[in-house]
């Protein structure tokens, strides 16, 4: 027939080719990997437990497959009960005040809307986890320690945690590009807040050490 012929003309010129040229090159199987290896936690808010026992870790990754497999397998966060929270640490650093890469610093925190949750909520943290993971930050990225989701009925909150609050070069640097990023207009403002003031504080509000 006409059109075996070619097939056969291609064939032939195939088994001609080096081994080489025929097998994957390692760019199709090796994944791709991250700077850093991150840790994602749950936190579930049972009141007859406390508040380090119901945070859970989900898994680390260290590759930007395994990013993408473990952020396509679990429910985005609009889609969480009251209550709980998503945190996505380096591998190393628990999700609390108390660690010791956390205890001397703070955390640029975004505090959304009710009306937020459906239209900004999970895109924003999307964008938040991707700042993190592709260390967006320059050599600030170095201060970053993690970034926390909390889904709660007066207003969901996103923050990045960074190590130490007196670094302000490094901490302006992060809120400047992580407000870029988001896409913030220019009159909305988000603050700085260290961890000691957050934990120690008496009323509803912390002060901000910076903002931006
Ligand atoms: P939260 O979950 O950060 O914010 O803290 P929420 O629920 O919006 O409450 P608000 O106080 O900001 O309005 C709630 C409570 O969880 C805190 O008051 C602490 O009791 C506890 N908690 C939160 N964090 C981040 C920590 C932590 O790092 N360590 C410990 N020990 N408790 C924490």
């Amino acid at each position: 027939m006409a059109t075996s012929e070619p097939r056969g003309t291609e064939s032939e010129d195939l088994s001609t080719e080096s081994p080489t040229a025929t097998t994957s090159s390692p760019e199709q199987y090796i994944k791709h990997p991250l700077q850093n290896r991150w840790a994602l936690w749950y936190f579930k808010n049972d009141k007859s437990k406390s508040w380090t026992e119901n945070l859970r870790l989900i898994s680390k990754f260290d590759t930007v497959e395994d990013f993408w497999a473990l952020y396509n397998h679990i429910q985005q966060p609009s889609k969480l009960g009251f209550g709980c929270d998503y945190s996505l640490f380096k591998d190393g650093i628990k999700p609390m005040w108390e660690d010791d890469r956390n205890k001397l610093g703070g955390r640029w925190l975004m505090t959304l809307s009710k009306q937020q949750r459906h239209n900004d909520l999970d895109r924003y943290w999307m964008e938040t986890l991707l700042c993190l993971v592709g260390e967006s930050f320059d050599e600030a990225s170095d201060e970053v320690c993690g970034a926390v989701v909390n889904v709660r009925p007066k207003g969901d909150k996103i923050s990045i945690w960074t190590a130490n609050c007196q670094n302000r070069e490094a901490i302006m640097t992060i809120g400047q590009q992580y407000k870029e990023r988001l896409n913030l207009p220019m009159k909305a403002m988000i603050g700085y807040q260290s961890h000691d003031d957050t934990s120690s504080k008496s009323g509803s509000t912390t002060k901000n050490m910076y903002t931006v």
